[in-house]
């Protein structure tokens, strides 16, 4: 354990790594269940600094903030860090997450403005919150060192941490899709928003469109000098598709700062995913597995409970199949997990119960005796049983209508290492401009995706292996690795020092 007192590498993102559970008094840490692609990354980081802190929020009640415990020491298989929880009401935790994040940014970011609804945003709520952040990651980060900020709900935290230490290098990354200037121009507060992430020394974006579609809203709003455009780096597709963007700005000039823009896709992590499938019993696991499905074709399809992630286009065009082609009858299956992330929300509760009414309906039309059709399970699966039934899977549907990058889509790949499978892929999301291979749908188009869907069942065995042999090498070899190591390239240039070493 470092014994220095500041934090090299201070990263601010809303969630805990870990659930806090009390039993019988006891209070251990727990594995944070809810489905989530951004908490695993961050930890290998935050646990391979010099000294990392994580600073997330915690919803706790009047009577027992006076023995809230703020600051926690987590060691697990990724080393140690510190956890600083900000200690948030419930009413706080509404109006930040519920309602301003989730009711007022997420449809604006994924491009369903008719979503949007600020009716019950208290905007000085949200300043406050990300205030808080700004503040705590102040105490913590030492003199040299660097605050990393994570998504939306964060984005005021730049102007604030730029307001009390205006010296501190500070990076800023996207998880979601940043839309075009039409769209992002429905919020209300576009330009304090643009304003304090133009405070910021480096903003990450998955994919080149959404860095560009940031510079187009700075230029618009702010007049900003845009650097001349460079072209895009391999191996994204940099024209033909949904997503692509052949050039990128690499900086934008701001009242005498410079803010450096990129745009790389996250990794997973294969060595990690064959792991869990050498442990945990998962390699007899896969046998199991394999043996219950027998010789039907199994398709999975993963997802949180979102509008945005496409659980309902995929069973319509499923319904639409085993109408289409009855000769399918008893001889397909489609795994659905999803599961919820966030509880409590209305629009939330209202896509699990259509994606509930849409199985039931099609399990009633098309089922017999012996065979169901869909399989859905709406409560989060262990991710080495996840990994198993990847392993098994003959088809992967992912179909999100807007998808930041979608992770899934990569493990899946990465669970195939010498073996064969077909991914359907929504040109939406953003891994999309990575994995041409893959057997790319509109999902705005029912034509569109029942073509896919049917390519993915007829492909012969010899084109599964030839298109995953490509997919599982993009995928191995632009991994979290090599993520790191340009994330933590880019840091090092900031802070002035000579690139050093991979972080997780
Ligand atoms: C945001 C952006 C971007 C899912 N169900 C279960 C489960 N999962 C895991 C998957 C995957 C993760 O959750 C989901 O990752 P995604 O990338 O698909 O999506 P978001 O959580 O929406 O993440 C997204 C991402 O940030 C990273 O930048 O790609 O676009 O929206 O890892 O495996 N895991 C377990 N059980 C489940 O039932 N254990």
């Amino acid at each position: 354990m470092s014994t220095k007192s500041k934090s090299d590498l201070v990263i601010l993102y809303h969630r805990q790594p870990y659930e806090e559970v009390v039993e019988n008094g006891q209070t251990t840490f727990k594995e944070n269940k809810s489905p989530n692609g951004i908490v695993p990354t961050l930890k290998g980081f935050c646990a391979s600094a010099d000294k990392g802190t994580w600073v997330a929020w915690k919803q706790v009640a009047p009577k027992q903030q006076s023995k809230f415990q703020r600051r926690v020491t987590i060691e697990d298989d990724y080393g140690d860090y510190d956890v600083v929880r900000l200690p948030l009401s419930a009413d706080q935790v509404k109006s930040f997450y519920h309602v301003t994040s989730k009711e007022a940014f997420w449809p604006v970011l994924h491009s369903f403005p008719w979503l949007f609804s600020s009716e019950n945003s208290n905007w000085d709520t949200f300043r406050e919150v990300n205030r808080l952040f700004a503040e705590a990651a102040c105490e913590e980060v030492s003199d040299d060192g660097l605050i990393w900020i994570h998504d939306y709900n964060l984005w005021l935290a730049p102007y604030y941490i730029r307001k009390i230490k205006p010296d501190t290098k500070i990076a800023f990354f996207h998880h979601t899709p940043f839309p075009s200037a039409d769209i992002f121009n429905v919020l209300p507060w576009r330009e304090e928003i643009v304003d304090s992430l133009l405070c910021t020394d480096l903003l990450g974006f998955h994919i080149p469109r959404y860095a560009e579609n940031f510079c187009g809203v700075a230029r618009a709003l702010r007049g900003v000098d845009l650097a001349d455009r460079l072209d895009v780096f391999p191996p994204l597709v940099s024209s033909g598709m949904a997503l692509s963007e052949p050039t990128v700005t690499p900086y934008i000039e701001h009242k005498g700062r410079r803010i450096v823009i990129d745009s790389r896709p996250i990794g997973t992590n294969p060595p990690l995913i064959q792991d869990y499938l050498s442990r945990f019993d998962a390699g007899e696991r896969v046998a199991e597995i394999r043996s219950e499905i027998g010789d039907l074709h199994l398709i999975i399809s993963v997802g949180r409970v979102d509008y945005t992630k496409g659980a309902k286009e995929t069973l319509e065009a499923f319904d639409r199949l085993l109408s289409r082609r009855p000769e399918l009858t008893g001889k397909v299956k489609l795994m659905m997990v999803c599961a919820a992330a966030a509880q409590g929300m209305t629009i939330y509760r209202t896509a699990q119960r259509e994606i509930e009414r849409l199985v039931g309906s099609i399990n009633g039309k098309y089922g017999t005796l012996g065979w169901t059709p869909i399989m859905l399970t709406m409560r989060p699966i262990p991710f080495e049983e996840l990994v198993s039934y990847f392993r098994v899977a003959d088809t992967c549907w992912i179909t999100p209508v807007r998808d930041g990058l979608n992770l899934v889509a990569k493990e899946y790949i990465a669970a195939k290492e010498g073996s064969s499978g077909a991914l359907v892929l929504s040109e939406f999301a953003g891994v999309a401009v990575e994995l041409p291979q893959a057997i790319l749908t509109n999902p705005y188009s029912a034509n569109d995706m029942d073509a896919a869907i049917d390519c993915a069942i007829d492909m012969s065995v010899e084109e599964r292996k030839e298109r995953m042999k490509a997919l599982y090498e993009t995928v191995t070899t632009w991994d979290i690795r090599f993520w790191a190591q340009h994330v933590t390239g880019l840091f090092d240039e900031l802070r002035g020092k000579k690139s050093t070493k991979a972080t997780t």
